[in-house]
């Protein structure tokens, strides 16, 4: 089966399509890594041709020998389905973890993602955190999370709470909170070191004025993450573009409630802040 016609494929276009059409992908913003399981890559493995060693720009040894499909940099998500062998291309990671080098697609000269060493950090911590069922690490340009990264303190636990008393499904959603990376200059080993540190802890990590990553284990949980967050801030903005304050709110007993209801274990720190 050629590439393009597997199921991995197809699901990986199909959430590229998707996150485009909700207006997160600007331009060339944003970028999308999707991690092959063995069977995978046997399958394809005849239309695989190996190019030459290149720098990660970190080391990633929990990921040596393996495969990502992966958006390239520069390149639209818009234009994905249209040309998914100029926008994505396929890489193996070597036996040391320092180097890729591109076996699919990125044509005539493409690149992996500018953000490449923070999708392979994330990629690895996730795994050592979910028993290696992690297999999706998506960033995006959602424009209600970036407003609020205006108004609220660069503090995990306020954007978790604001987030979770913002729509009731949240605290089920990600119970653990999410993560806040403060402004740094994107693109390179730093900023890729402090979002793997959150990554530790939460599937979801903020990079102030700037957008999200999000972590799951297949396409709908990680993009479903991303849309939940970004709907529950687009009602954070919207209240607080009428009032100055809430009126009522999920109050710390609610949750407790709706934790025990859902069987989910919700961030102490978290619940602590709540009213
Ligand atoms: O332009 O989103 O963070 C791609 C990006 C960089
Ligand atoms: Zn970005």
């Amino acid at each position: 089966m050629r590439i393009e016609e597997t199921k991995f494929f197809q699901e990986y276009i199909d959430m590229a399509m998707h996150g485009d059409e909700m207006g997160w992908h600007e331009r060339n913003g944003g970028n999308f890594t999707y991690w092959l399981k063995e069977e995978e890559v046997d399958a394809v493995r005849d239309q695989l041709h190996p190019g030459n060693w290149l720098p990660i720009g970190t080391e990633v040894p929990k990921l040596q020998n393996e495969y990502f499909l992966i958006s390239g940099t520069g390149q639209f998500f818009h234009n994905m389905r249209r040309d998914p062998m100029h926008t994505c291309g396929i890489i193996q990671v070597d036996p040391t973890g320092t180097q890729y080098r591109i076996c699919w697609g990125l044509l005539d000269g493409g690149r992996p993602t500018s953000e490449l060493p923070t999708h392979l950090m994330n990629m690895a911590v996730r795994a050592v955190h979910t028993n290696d069922r992690n297999r999706v690490i998506y960033h995006c340009h959602c424009p209600n999370v970036i407003a609020m990264t205006f108004l609220l303190e660069p503090d995990a636990d306020l954007f978790s709470k604001e987030l979770w008393e913002s729509m009731t499904e949240c605290p089920i959603i990600f119970p653990e909170g999410v993560g806040v990376v403060r402004w740094m200059v994107p693109g390179g080993r730093e900023i890729a070191e402090a979002t793997a540190a959150c990554m530790e802890r939460y599937n979801a990590v903020i990079w102030c004025h700037h957008g999200i990553f999000c972590s799951g284990p297949d396409f709908d949980t990680t993009f479903g993450l991303m849309h939940t967050i970004e709907k529950s801030a687009e009602i954070w903005i919207k209240i607080h573009s009428c009032a100055d304050h809430k009126r009522q709110t999920i109050t710390r007993q609610d949750f407790i409630r709706l934790a025990d209801a859902f069987h989910v274990t919700l961030n102490p720190d978290v619940l602590k802040r709540c009213v």
